[in-house]
Order: structure tokens, then C-alpha cells, then sequence
């Protein structure tokens, strides 16, 4: 059995840190491509992109398994295949109560958060100024520290639900992306995006974003 893990411009593809950090709490060996987004010339991102996927969209996970090839895409969907296939990696909570809520976190962001992900697109390796935020980011980012707060509270930490599940996947990002920016941050959400940042599949994650952007980056456009 083999994965691979299809994951754009580290620096940038947020939608591919959620798998990854996934994989990695697996233990499960994988090989993975990056695929360099916004890329202008010839292939185009999207064209290196549809080799791998139909959905033209990063991540993708490939399993090659018994003489066949399974293609997963999109990062919740590849997020529960690795949860199903994996189970004593728990990247869901064990009681179906807390595995509900844990599901619940994780597809709020998944679906939501529009405002914040436009204006505070993730930079990891870079530290930048706080935007102007608009009205509807800011109620976006009280919002998620208030789930955090809440989760934190009621689970007992370290992580969102206990022990390090999907949900903190979906959330590595905006972890990120406070830093970045330089969001102001309650005491736990502080205490909580370190203890996210401080793990091994984040630095290395953040190591080899800052080497794209130490290699230089070809353009900052909008995503
Ligand atoms: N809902 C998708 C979103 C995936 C997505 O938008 N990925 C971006 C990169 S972060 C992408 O592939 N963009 C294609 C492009 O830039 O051409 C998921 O959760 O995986």
C-alpha cells in the first residue's frame, strides 16, 4: 500500500496543510508532490493539477493499493478516509457525542469563514501587518476563538477535543494565519495556537514554506 499526497505552494495552500497534518498523525509513510499554485506559465497550475484529480483542486490523495489506484480530493473528504483507515491514530474522538461536535467544528470551517480566509490569506512563513478588518472578519474571528475557547474548556485541552483530532486540522490555518497577522488573542487561544505551531508536522510544514519563500516566490497575487 502506498500514499501519496498531492499538496500545493506550502507557503499559501491551506486547504493542503489540513491533510497533511492528517497523514503525519497517522505515522503512515508517504511520499508527496507540490504542486506550485498561481503558477502562470505553461502547465498552468490547474493543468499540473487535473493529471492527478478531476476536481482541477489541491489536496489529493492517491492509494495504490492491491494493484489498484484510489483517487481522494478535498481535504475534509481525505481527512475522514485517512480517520477510517487509520483508527488507532483517533483523529476522531472516541464518544459519538464529542465525534459529533468534533465533526460539527470541523465543517464549520470547512464551509464557513469566507471574510477571514479573503483578508487574511495564509501566509506561513511570513509575518505581515494586520489588515483593516471588516466588520464581517471580525465577527468571523470571534466566532472561531469563542468554538476554541469553548472546546478547550469543556475537553480539557490540549487540543480542540482532547487529544490532537480532524478538528485541529481544519483550524491549523487560521492558527497560522493569527500569527501572521498578528491577531490579538485571548490567553488559551494564545496558549492553544502554540501548542498547534509547536508540533513536529507544523514546523516542518513552516520549514519548507519558508524555503519557498526564501527561494522566492514568483508573484503575490490574490488567491
Ligand atoms: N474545498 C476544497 C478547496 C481546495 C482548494 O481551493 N484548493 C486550492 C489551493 S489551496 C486550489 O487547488 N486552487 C487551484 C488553483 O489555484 O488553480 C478542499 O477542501 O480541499
Amino acid at each position: 500500500m502506498a500514499y501519496t499526497l498531492i499538496v500545493g505552494t506550502k507557503n499559501w495552500s491551506s486547504w493542503s496543510l489540513r491533510p497533511y497534518l492528517a497523514m503525519r498523525a497517522t505515522g503512515a509513510p508517504f511520499s508527496e508532490i507540490t504542486i506550485r499554485l498561481r503558477a502562470k506559465e505553461s502547465p498552468s497550475t490547474r493543468d499540473q493539477i487535473l493529471k492527478h484529480s478531476p476536481a482541477g483542486r489541491v489536496p489529493v490523495l492517491k492509494i495504490e493499493e492491491d494493484g489498484r489506484s484510489l483517487t481522494v480530493w478535498d481535504s475534509l473528504a481525505i481527512c475522514e478516509t485517512l480517520a477510517e483507515r487509520h483508527p488507532d491514530a483517533r483523529l476522531w474522538p472516541a464518544d459519538s457525542e464529542t465525534r459529533a461536535l468534533a465533526r460539527s467544528y470541523a465543517a464549520e470551517m470547512h464551509s464557513g469563514f469566507p471574510d477571514l480566509r479573503e483578508q487574511m490569506t495564509m501566509e506561513f512563513a511570513r509575518k505581515l501587518p494586520t489588515p483593516t478588518l471588516s466588520e464581517a472578519t471580525k465577527v468571523q474571528i470571534e466566532r472561531i476563538l469563542e468554538a476554541w475557547t469553548t472546546a478547550l474548556a469543556e475537553h480539557g485541552g490540549p487540543f480542540l477535543f482532547g487529544h490532537f483530532t480532524v478538528a485541529d486540522c481544519m483550524y491549523a490555518p487560521v492558527v497560522s494565519r493569527f500569527l501572521t497577522y498578528g491577531v490579538a488573542l485571548p490567553k488559551a487561544a494564545q496558549a492553544y495556537c502554540a501548542r498547534v505551531m509547536a508540533l513536529p508536522a507544523m514546523q516542518d510544514w513552516g520549514a519548507a514554506s519558508k524555503a519557498e519563500v526564501d527561494a522566492g516566490l514568483p508573484e503575490y497575487l490574490s488567491a
